[in-house]
């Protein structure tokens, strides 16, 4: 779409529709304005749109300043000979790299990947990435092509949301749930591990009509984030305890008989089950794990089960932790328990992303690895276990060969992936052969021997979908790219042409890709469930369409039509868990890393490593606008005064932060945002710091319960004081 204005001044300006591409719920739609010269002169939320409302989140609102940064990354970069790999310039700082050509980038990266794959066996490629983009073809398409039919190792992506999805599919068999605008109907939101002020603000519109219409918002969260502070009821929650909350609430739901048992008969397996096991969770005993007092445990349960119609927004924080896919589990099954599925402004949302139904296969050709030199599929490698990936697989022979080589895009795990100083280890070996496609110099460019040019959602053209909302939308491309950028499709279909890969998949462009998601029939209707109105074309005219999942407008999740879980029904009892041998009802196991375990007796304070509201995990950390908006509590260390007062604390000092992986000197903030035995600090570059630490220095790769996920959330460490200020 491209909306023609004139202006005296400036001449024709362009508006085109494009997509915030930010691993973000909200996928706002964005207007790009675009002078007479090409150049990109204004971002803003288009109002057309029912989910942005014609506004955009602070950090994207200053966008314009990234797309344009003197600090962007125009060319191909190579290593310069004899720099080593730890050198951590600062992110203007070129000077370990020279410019190259990108003839010359991809001549030697495709040899040298074909001469690693040759001598070690191409499972020793390891590609890196998550969703730096969310377009769906930069996200993944024409990369997982290429690395399918090379027979590089397989990533297994569950840096962020694996526990908890898996989890609510086991409930629910898919991820739908409360729409946006129905949460303007509650009577009741719980924000339950959910930042919505801070992570999802496009939400918060909502939150504020039901309000108006004088509902309760209570959030759950050990931190007092802005979503909390502006709450009626802030649930200060001991963390990793979530799923101790959950069954306390359905036992005095329970006992009480508070619950839908025209529902759970209807629509639910398991609850003989459930209920056995909710009776060892009674208000006394889970407030001792939770740090709530037993009334409020009895009176949140009456509240949610009583209030109606009740909504939970439950976000990835929940999940976080060793624990965090049976808490997301136990949550899950609350408005089932009391059947607030049946009411509009009912219901609970994790993620509407299984709302999204593209034609993956056809972006991402498994099929490929048929067709490598492996002949079967690749081994598989945890993306939140990168230190040991990059350290010791391999050791064992079973596991396949060792990483010799390392391919990051749409991520920077030098930062944003736990236990860094393994992660480190592995990065400067000198033989591992890293290649990094960027935007900016980053904590992973650091260790890279090349550096390719990547573009922002301005300089590419793209179709996505969302995990916050249901509109299908096109971005436009609005700008040239700058200097030598390239998108993620290109850079892939280069290399492929290179290591001579001839299968005609390798040869689309991004229009018949934008297609091959689309699965269009004859007329160019997407065959894809709820995409059934939608042709390309018409997307293209309209920058955003709703999908259509039910024919019933009024139809709501889980309450109209079978679900697609093995019994079809709601399960409180999973026959997938039996079979693997966990537990197929939830129970509370405090996490390793607790102040419920004997680990805490070395290390005694609970570590919230959380995400910064002005940056988007690593991104932005970079730019002077966006860090002045975070300086409230940059390189700081939250802490409760007793805490504080007890290791000889005061406000302004600096203190050591550390445990058995890492340490890192911050500074103290004696603050009311952490409650007693919890201390937070914010995600931040290594790099804007002296001395390269991370506050990822200090978690760790432990895996959780469901998923095989990052537990970031579950990470102890002791503090001391290291000098006044
Ligand atoms: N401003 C901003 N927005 C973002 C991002 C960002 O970095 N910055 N990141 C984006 C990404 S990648 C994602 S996945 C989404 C995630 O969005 P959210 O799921 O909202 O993300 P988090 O901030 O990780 O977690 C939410 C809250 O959970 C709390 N929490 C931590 N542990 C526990 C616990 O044990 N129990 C309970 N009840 N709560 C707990 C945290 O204190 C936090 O305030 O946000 C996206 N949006
Ligand atoms: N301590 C702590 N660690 C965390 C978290 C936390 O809450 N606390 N959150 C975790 C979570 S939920 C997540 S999702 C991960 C996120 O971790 P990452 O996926 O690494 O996310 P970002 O830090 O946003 O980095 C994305 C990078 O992709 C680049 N990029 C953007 N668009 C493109 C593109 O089109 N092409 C290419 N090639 N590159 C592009 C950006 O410049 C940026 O550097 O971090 C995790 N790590
Ligand atoms: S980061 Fe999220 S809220 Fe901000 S513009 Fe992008 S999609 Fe919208
Ligand atoms: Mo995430």
């Amino acid at each position: 779409m491209a909306i023609e204005a004139m202006t005296p001044q400036s001449g024709p300006l362009r508006v085109v529709h494009s997509v915030c591409s930010h691993d973000c719920p909200d996928s706002c739609a964005v207007h790009v304005t675009v002078d007479a010269t090409g150049r990109a002169v204004r971002v803003a939320g288009d109002a057309s749109h029912p989910v942005t409302r014609g506004f955009l989140c602070g950090k994207v609102a200053k966008y314009l300043d990234r797309v344009y940064s003197p600090e962007r990354v125009l060319t191909p970069l190579k290593r310069r000979a004899g720099v080593a790999k730890e050198s951590r310039g600062r992110g203007r700082d070129f000077t370990a790299f020279e410019r190259i050509s990108w003839d010359q980038a991809l001549d030697e990266i495709a040899g040298r990947l074909g001469a690693i794959a040759a001598e070690f066996g191409p499972e020793s490629i390891l590609p890196y990435s998550y969703a730096g983009t969310m377009g769906l073809l930069g996200y993944g398409s024409m990369d997982r092509r290429f690395f399918h039919r090379l027979g590089a190792s397989q990533l297994d992506r569950t840096i962020c949301a694996e526990a908890g999805g898996q989890a609510w599919n086991l409930v629910y068999g898919r991820k739908l749930g409360t729409g946006n605008a129905d949460f303007a109907q509650s009577k009741l939101i719980l924000a339950w591990g959910a930042n919505i002020h801070g992570n999802n603000i496009h939400l918060w519109p909502f939150v504020e009509q039901a309000r108006r219409n004088g509902a309760r918002l209570i959030v759950i969260d050990p931190y007092r984030t802005r979503t909390a502070g502006l709450a009626d009821w802030h649930i200060a929650i001991h963390p990793g305890t979530d799923a101790a909350l959950a069954l306390g609430l359905m036992h005095v739901i329970l006992r009480e008989g508070l619950e839908d048992r025209a529902y759970i008969a209807e629509k639910t397996h398991g609850f003989d089950a459930l209920a056995a096991r909710v009776l060892e969770y009674t208000p006394e005993r889970v407030a001792g794990w939770t740090g709530l007092r037993a009334g409020e445990i009895e009176q949140l349960a009456r509240e949610y089960a009583t209030t109606r119609p009740a909504s939970i927004r439950l976000n990835y924080g929940v999940q976080r932790a060793e624990n965090g896919g049976t808490a997301v589990r136990a949550i899950a099954m609350l408005p089932a328990l009391v059947g607030s599925w049946r009411e509009r402004g009912g219901g609970a949302q994790l993620s509407l992303s299984g709302s999204f139904q593209w034609n993956r296969a056809a972006l991402e050709r498994p099929d490929l690895m048929m067709h490598s030199p492996l002949g079967r599929p690749a081994r598989v490698v945890n993306m939140s276990r990168l230190g040991h990936a990059l350290t010791q697989l391999g050791e064992n022979l079973n596991e396949g060969p060792r990483v010799h080589a390392l391919f990051v895009y749409n991520s920077n795990p030098g930062a944003v992936a736990p236990n860094q100083n393994a992660v480190r280890r592995g990065m400067q070996r000198p033989e591992l052969f890293t290649v990094v496609h960027e935007q900016f110099l980053t904590d992973t460019t650091d260790y890279a021997d090349y550096v390719l040019p990547a573009t922002t959602f301005l300089e590419h053209e793209e179709i996505q979908g969302a995990y916050g909302h249901t509109f299908v939308q096109h971005s436009a491309q609005a700008i040239e790219p700058l200097g030598e950028a390239r998108p993620n499709v290109w850079l892939f279909r280069e290399l492929a042409a290179r290591m001579g890969f001839i299968e005609p998949c390798f040869a689309d462009d991004i229009e018949a890709m934008m297609q091959q998601a689309l699965d269009p029939d004859e007329e160019g209707f997407s065959r894809n469930p709820g995409m059934g109105g939608i042709t390309l074309e018409a997307l293209r005219e309209a920058g955003h369409l709703p999908l259509v999942l039910h024919a019933d407008p009024d139809a709501l999740p889980f309450t109209d039509g079978p679900l697609e879980t093995p019994s079809g029904k709601v399960e409180f009892y999973s026959e997938t868990l039996a079979q693997k041998g966990d537990d197929p009802v939830p129970a509370f196991v405090p996490p390793v890393e607790s102040r419920h375990s004997p680990e805490s007796a070395r290390f005694s304070l609970e570590f919230l490593p959380r995400k910064a509201d002005h940056y988007m995990n690593s991104t932005f950390a970079n730019l002077d606008g966006h860090r002045r908006m975070e300086a409230e509590t940059a390189h700081k260390l939250e802490m409760h005064s007793e805490d504080a007062a007890q290791r000889g604390i005061h406000n302004g000092d600096r203190v050591r932060v550390w445990n058995d992986r890492g340490a890192i000197t911050l500074e103290a903030m004696v603050s009311e945002r952490v409650g007693n035995g919890v201390v937070a600090a914010r995600l931040d570059w290594a790099k804007s710091r002296e001395d390269s630490q991370c506050i990822n220095m200090l978690t760790s790769e432990r895996l959780t319960d469901i998923g095989a996920a990052a537990t970031f959330y579950s990470t102890l460490v002791e503090v001391e004081r290291v000098s006044g200020r």
